[in-house]
């Protein structure tokens, strides 16, 4: 997943990764980076084209963001609720996008869609050895 810039220059940082672990899920990477329009086309590559395309990425290269991989049971399926609908002012309140977003333009947060986009997004933010293997000390309770 990613804080994207407004997460990022609103502090919403901390907040948003407290609901990850607080669900029970497991931050195995974690980085803040300024993308490249390079960096940044490779991950909307398949937005190319569409009207919000350019805007889009001028918006998640305005500022730094935040990438995390998670690791967790149903990971990919709890992030994307804990993230809500991708229109702020349609998310459900007590989700992220419904908590802290009005709209679709500035929405705070990327989540992977499936496995597939997972494996093709995550190595554009992490090399192998940098996501971390341990486990959580409330393991057997999640
Ligand atoms: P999501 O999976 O919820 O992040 O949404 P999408 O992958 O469909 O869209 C990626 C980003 O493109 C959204 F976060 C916001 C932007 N977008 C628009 O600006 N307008 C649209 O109509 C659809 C998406």
């Amino acid at each position: 997943m990613l804080i994207k810039p407004d997460g990022v220059v609103r502090s919403k940082v901390g907040a948003i990764i407290s609901r990850i672990e607080d669900k029970g899920l497991k931050i195995v990477a974690l980085r803040m980076i300024k993308l490249d329009s390079e960096r940044a086309e490779r991950h909307y590559a398949i937005h190319k084209g569409k009207p919000f395309y350019d805007s889009l990425l001028k918006y998640i290269t305005s500022a730094p963001i935040v990438a995390i991989v998670v690791e967790g049971n149903n990971c990919i399926e709890i992030v994307r609720k804990l993230v809500g609908a991708t229109n702020g002012a349609k998310a459900e309140p007590g989700t992220i996008r419904g908590d802290y977003s009005t709209g679709i333009d500035f929405n705070l947060i990327h989540a992977s869609d499936s496995e597939e986009s997972a494996n093709y997004e995550i190595p554009i933010f992490f090399e192998e050895k940098e996501i971390m293997s341990y486990e959580r000390a409330d393991k057997d309770w999640l």
